[in-house]
């Protein structure tokens, strides 16, 4: 299909993809990493990768910062500076309270209250950082949970978490939102104290009416429906933003779309659907959270981009007056159908037509190959690695 509808690359010009800083640093699993030549060490490397993915596709102005990994030593000013000179900002803050090693029985729900303190002040702290750079998205993730059964008091830490998120939402710009993040399991391997979609919404609700939930698509168990939690909190005003990957077991931080794309097409139709309910936008973060321990970084980010882009394409494409139709006459067999076609539509040459007409290359990928920018940064990067990773760019 090379003519897209001027209304679905309307919305989609307004699909911007925020990238992770830790996706373009080396990383591996719990058994060792590989590392790569072109993989970034830096602030500044990150930022370089992220603007060569922003250069190819036009859909990534933003890059998400970890506060301990990322934050150089001039603070803020010096974060927002060096993001501006590659005509990129500073997009979510997520701070970190999962590293250090006094939070090895929790953050903010420690049985230690020097320890919740210090972990809240560091939250309030990336808060101050979030408004210095201009970000208004505060992204909170909380490894707090327990291995084994009897370990924790559950309801003592939901109320622990509970105030400190009311603190921590308190002290925001009014311009800011709050995304928490829910995980099943890992690194707790019994509870998790946000473990789910519903709880991460109760926090939410009692934390103030700028938290929202984060829905990372990988966070979920076996056989969750997570088009139906999107759209269940999208009506319930409290869908915040994503974290897209894919998964096979579980926390895979797979290329987004790489394994199930239909899954990945229902979830975007599920915003399709809310938004034409609404009459406009939801105002969502699309963010991504992966790791790619095989891949090149940068190639796998634009391939997450273009993929994000073909699969919301084919989400605008379904015919929804005809599926509610479908639906009224109880036909399952036309409604199923009506997701069935679009998602069948090729619109890899229409998109390239929509980048062509907009200045951008048509094959992001390919130019990003033809530029040279891997065997750059490989040449650049390689001295200040303690170890090669062999001969991936
Ligand atoms: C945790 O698994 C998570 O999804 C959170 O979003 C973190 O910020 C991110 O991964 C990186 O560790
Ligand atoms: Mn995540």
């Amino acid at each position: 299909m090379t003519d897209l509808p001027a209304a679905l690359l309307a919305r989609l010009e307004r699909l911007e993809i925020e990238l992770p800083s830790w996706g373009f640093a080396d990383t591996g699993t719990r058994f060792g990493k590989f590392l790569q030549d072109a993989a970034a060490l830096s602030l500044e490397d990150k930022l370089d990768d992220a603007a060569e993915v922003h250069r190819v596709t036009g859909a990534c102005p933003k890059l998400a910062v970890h506060v301990l990994w990322d934050v150089p030593e001039g603070g803020a000013r010096a974060l927002s500076e060096a993001a501006a000179a590659r005509g990129l900002r500073i997009g979510s803050i997520n701070p970190n309270v999962f590293e250090d090693q006094q939070y090895r029985f929790g953050s903010v729900v420690n049985e230690d209250p020097a320890i919740r303190r210090r972990a809240i002040d560091h939250l309030l702290d990336s808060v101050r950082l979030g408004a210095a750079v201009e970000s208004d998205v505060l992204t909170l993730w909380f490894a707090d949970g327990t291995n084994y059964p009897g370990q924790g008091d559950v309801i003592e830490r939901k109320h622990r978490m509970q105030s400190a998120l009311r603190e921590v939402h308190d002290a925001m710009p009014a311009s800011m939102r709050m995304l928490v993040e829910y995980k099943p399991f890992e690194p707790a391997f019994y509870h998790t104290d946000i473990a789910d979609w519903g709880m991460a919404a109760a926090f939410a609700r009692h934390a103030g009416s700028n938290a929202r939930v984060l829905v990372d698509t990988g966070h979920h168990l076996p056989g969750q429906n997570i088009e139906h939690v999107v759209a269940f909190l999208a009506d319930e005003g409290l869908l915040g933003g994503f974290h897209f990957n894919d998964f096979h077991y579980a926390d895979d931080d797979l290329t987004s779309g790489s394994i199930d794309p239909y899954r990945l097409f229902r979830i975007l139709l599920a915003i399709v659907e809310a938004e034409a309910r609404r009459g406009g936008d939801l105002g969502l973060e699309f963010m991504v959270d992966q790791s790619h321990n095989l891949k090149p970084k940068i190639e796998a980010m634009i391939q997450t981009v273009t993929t994000v882009q073909e699969l919301f394409a084919k989400a605008l494409l379904v015919d929804l007056d005809a599926l509610a139709d479908a639906r009224r006459r109880c036909n399952v067999v036309d409604a199923e159908n009506r997701l069935r076609d679009a998602f069948a539509t090729d619109v890899r040459d229409g998109l390239a037509a929509w980048r062509q007409a907009r200045g951008l290359p048509g094959d992001p990928l390919t130019a990003h190959r033809d530029g040279g920018y891997a065997a750059r940064a490989s040449e650049d990067r390689r001295g200040r690695k303690p170890a090669s990773g062999g001969s991936y760019a």
